[in-house]
């Protein structure tokens, strides 16, 4: 049997505060420059978001969001050849993306806000649900399971059959542990070792892993610009257990990393 190498999903912040690019995106040609080399670099996603969610940024309005992501997703949509997904939990924020060419929705909050569900169903879109304990805000201050894997799997079996229930098909689904959201290391841990489980629900699985404070942490707490390799080798063993889909910004480097991968795992004496 073949194996292929998960698709990569190239980040594109727009958020002024976004933990790692710091502000560097939010002119919409510079946007679409960084987009198109990604796509050449081996994107195979690009994922566009306007609200930050890494661990205590604060809440936007719909309004700030969409004026963030709009500009953008017009810009890129007809110049790149890959599908751009849309980080978003706004129902609001959904339907206007779509409207300008995005075809998935990456929803950190799996799409419980009010009217979420309904939403994807209508556009037809592909859909990610991630996991997140509590909210971005406040994720951080005391992460707690009674077993991490099997809390994150009640989750998905939950949030799959709201999916099926709302009219979203199991394969428009890909499902995500949502690394750094509302666990510590020691659960970050347990999910990236244990993510081929999650095959279980037979969809998709995406880990995002890049560039996350567990990778600094397992370095001895080395800074967001320092995490390069780990985050690549944390790409890899998500490879090595089952990931679909891997979301990163170092597409280049990851890129190199799942390639040799491929190959080895391909080889036949
Ligand atoms: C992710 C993800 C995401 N991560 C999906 N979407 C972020 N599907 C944004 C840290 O611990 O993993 N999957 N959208 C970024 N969020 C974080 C969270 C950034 C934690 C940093 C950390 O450093």
């Amino acid at each position: 049997m073949m194996v292929n190498q998960p698709i990569i999903m190239g980040v594109l912040n727009i958020t002024p505060d976004s933990f790692s690019d710091g502000g560097l995106f939010l002119d919409s040609a510079t946007a679409v420059t960084q987009a198109q080399l990604m796509v050449e670099e081996g994107a195979g996603i690009i994922d566009i978001g306007g609200e930050s969610t890494r661990p205590g940024a604060p809440a936007v309005s719909s309004e700030d969001e969409l004026k963030r992501v709009m500009p953008v997703i017009e810009a890129l949509s007809g110049n790149i050849d890959v599908p751009i997904s849309i980080d978003t939990s706004k129902p609001i924020v959904m339907k206007e993306a779509f409207s300008a060419g995005a075809s998935i929705i990456n929803d950190v909050n799996a799409l419980r806000a009010d009217g979420a569900l309904k939403m994807a169903a209508e556009l037809g879109a592909d859909v990610c649900l991630m996991h997140m304990q509590g909210t971005p805000r406040t994720m951080q201050a005391n992460p707690s399971y009674d077993n991490v894997v099997d809390d994150v799997k009640k989750f998905f079996h939950e949030r799959i059959a709201a999916c099926e229930n709302a009219g979203i098909q199991l394969d428009s689904i890909t499902i995500d542990p949502g690394f750094g959201f509302g666990k510590n290391l020691g659960h970050n841990i347990a999910l990236l070792k244990n993510l081929s489980e999650f095959h279980d629900f037979g969809v998709s699985i995406l880990a995002g892993l890049s560039r996350k404070s567990m990778i600094g942490a397992l370095l001895g707490d080395k800074d967001v610009d320092s995490r390069l390799i780990g985050s690549v080798t944390a790409a890899l063993i998500a490879a090595e257990n089952g990931a679909d889909i891997i979301r990163v910004h170092d597409v280049a480097e990851t890129k190199d990393a799942l390639t040799v991968w491929e190959q080895i795992q391909n080889f036949r004496e």
